[in-house]
């Protein structure tokens, strides 16, 4: 194909790395032409795409698009991390040899972009200059247009991040290919689609989707799976699917940073642009650093543990997203800010979009209305309960219309780290939130997060399962290493940061309410999480952990009736017990587990079995 070589010239993408992972794949998937694109392309590529019925106005400089609607959520199933090693193979990372999968793949990819243009997408993930800058460069191969206007949102996109590099061989080779998404087969045992990492080669072939994390490949496949497996080969960092975020005390003059992973669609982006509530709003701000990923590691200079947010823009829930829950939220997609919306449902008489608990009820005129899949809503029969929007329905925008944006967003030094949570979707069990002070039993917490799997992968939704560190759909080397991989990179810091579980999610066995009203009172547990590392809060201790007394957790202003605060404020020790038995079960399938994790275990399982039934304290 002549043009290649002119579309590297007008683009001055001279990096020869990268041209020829460009000529190699544009022969395998036989590309019509190549284009190379930088950030300020997107005015042209929205223009082009609207003409092509790609994505649709939805109001002042905003879009809308739809996904074929079979292709609506990552696919776990479907994802493969490959290596070369068999000794890679994990519980988790659905392991194959990459001997087998490259040579797929290519099959898959043969021929699969005819007639397309494939856009070459140079990206970094995190700030320019960051202590990890030489893992975060990236360059992904797409056929798909839409997916090219998320990656400029999500990412650093630009010829200049793959220019000029120490090592210019160095950077990841992603390449997307959408396929023919009606003839997949999805979820039959035909299934054609394969998102795959050859993580030891720093390379991600997918094919089959062009949805959200099987498509955007700087995203879930660098961000993440690769990030963790580069993290683990160098020894030097963790790659982690948490939220990042400051909360200012003006008072105090301080900023605390607290990082943490809840399982996807369970919290991390409403807790980032978390608006703190009435009563503690002149006193405290929460600043949004990352919602989705973050990269952690040992600052040589002070010791400290400090993270980054590698992404550029936010990938959000629709659903439940409203002027009470999110108000942040909507500011960041609002009139002027460049948003995608995808899966919502659709006005394109008025442009408007909606999505189930935009409002509290669907708009009453349903003239015009389309819901995700096109499809009028005034041909529905009559009470219907079908729901407008999918519920993995999403919203883009860039992390500069994040109205809590972190001043110091773009800093490469990135934030020393206080505190890490994990958390998610648990109905019982699990309180408001319980410190732990030792590294190994943090850890061990993480390890053992279990909770209700949601919309956000394909046929998982309300599964209870554990879920890693939230790093289950995101595994890439085995569990063992893992964990003690987290052992020695925290461990190496001079100032521990303290640990907590969190759970909003709490429900009422009969009526199923949640028993905390969430969003913006999150922020009071986590106040009383660093005055608990501060000292000067005490809390009380359980077998699983400190938790607030009422006292302690400023509650002013908060619905709750008593009933229910003494529930998320309180140990159920017998229904503890047995969970011990589960967690038992789960981590005696991960090879190599680190000693200091079966002692935190035991210790937990002790301190239990010796505890008062009723207050849960322990004796001695
Ligand atoms: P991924 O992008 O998939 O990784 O998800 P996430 O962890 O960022 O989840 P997100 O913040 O987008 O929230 C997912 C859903 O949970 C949304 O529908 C929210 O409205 C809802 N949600 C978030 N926080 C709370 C809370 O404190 N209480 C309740 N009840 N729902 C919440
Ligand atoms: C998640 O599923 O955890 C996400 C969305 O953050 S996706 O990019 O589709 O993976
Ligand atoms: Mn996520």
């Amino acid at each position: 194909m002549a043009d290649i070589e002119t579309a590297f010239e007008h683009s001055g993408l001279g990096n020869p790395h990268v041209r020829e992972f460009v000529r190699h794949w544009a022969g395998i998937t036989g590309a019509a032409r190549v284009e190379v694109v930088s950030a300020a392309d997107d005015g042209r590529l929205i223009e082009e795409a609207l003409a092509a019925g790609e994505i649709f106005p939805a109001g002042e400089g905003r879009y809308y698009s739809r996904s074929y609607p079979k292709d609506t959520a990552r696919s776990e199933e479907r994802t493969i991390v490959a290596t070369s090693n068999p000794a890679d193979k994990g519980v988790y990372d659905n392991w194959r040899p990459s001997s087998e999968m490259k040579p797929l793949l290519e099959r898959q990819m043969s021929g699969a972009s005819a007639g397309k243009t494939m856009y070459v997408v140079p990206y970094l993930m995190a700030p320019p200059g960051s202590p990890l800058h030489a893992y975060a460069v990236g360059v992904e191969l797409t056929d798909s247009r839409p997916v090219v206007l998320h990656m400029i949102r999500m990412a650093r996109v630009g010829v200049e991040h793959v220019e000029g590099l120490e090592d210019p061989s160095m950077f990841v080779r992603a390449v997307h290919v959408t396929g023919d998404l009606p003839a997949m087969q999805h979820g039959t045992p035909d299934d054609q689609r394969y998102f795959v990492t050859v993580a030891d080669e720093r390379t991600i072939l997918h094919y089959g989707s062009s949805y959200g994390g099987n498509a955007l490949l700087g995203k879930i496949a660098h961000g993440l799976r690769q990030a963790a497996y580069d993290g683990y080969a160098s020894g030097k960092f963790l790659g982690e699917q948490f939220m990042l975020i400051g909360i200012e005390d003006r008072v105090a003059g301080r900023t605390w940073h607290i990082c943490g992973g809840f399982p996807s669609a369970s919290g991390k982006t409403n807790l980032a642009m978390m608006l703190p509530p009435d009563a503690l709003g002149d006193r405290y701000r929460v600043f949004f650093y990352g919602d989705d990923i973050a990269w952690l590691w040992v600052n040589p200079d002070d010791g400290r543990l400090y993270g980054l947010n590698p992404e550029f823009g936010v990938f959000g829930v629709a659903k439940d997203t409203n002027e009470k829950t999110n108000p942040t939220a909507l500011e960041s997609v609002g009139p002027g800010t460049g948003a995608i919306f995808t899966n919502v449902a659709y006005n394109p008489d008025t442009q408007e979009v909606w999505w189930e608990g935009r409002t509290p009820e669907p708009p009453a005129d349903v003239a015009g209305w389309l819901d995700w899949k096109g499809e009028p809503i005034a041909d529905r029969p009559e009470g219907s309960t079908e729901p407008w929007s999918h519920p993995n329905s999403r919203f883009t925008t860039t992390l500069a219309n994040v109205p809590n944006i972190a001043p110091d967003y773009e800093s490469p030094a990135g934030v020393p780290i206080d505190g890490i949570i994990f958390g998610g979707r648990t109905r019982d069990r699990e309180p408001l939130i319980r410190a732990i002070t030792d590294l190994a039993e943090g850890v061990y917490d993480g390890l053992t997060l279990g909770a209700e799997a949601t919309f956000a992968a394909e046929g998982v939704d309300g599964q209870l399962r554990y879920d890693p560190m939230s790093m289950r759909p995101f595994m890439s080397y085995p569990e063992g290493p893992y964990a003690a991989q987290w052992l020695s990179i925290v461990g190496a810091a001079s100032e521990q940061p303290i640990f907590a579980h969190v759970n909003w999610f709490q429900r009422d066995p009969e009526d199923g309410h949640f028993l905390w009203p969430g969003y913006r009172e999150n922020l009071r547990p986590l106040l009383w999480l660093m005055r608990l590392k501060d000292g000067t809060v005490t809390g009380r201790s359980t077998p699983v952990g400190i938790l607030p007394t009422e006292e302690e957790l400023d509650l002013e202003g908060v619905d709750i009736t008593p009933a229910d605060l003494e529930t998320v404020l309180s140990i159920d020790v017998e229904r503890w017990r047995q969970e011990m038995g589960f967690r038992q079960a789960h981590l005696e399938q991960f090879d190599g587990l680190p000693e200091a994790i079966w002692a935190a275990h035991r210790r937990v399982a002790a301190a239990l079995e010796s505890a008062d039934v009723d207050t849960a304290a322990t004796p001695g």
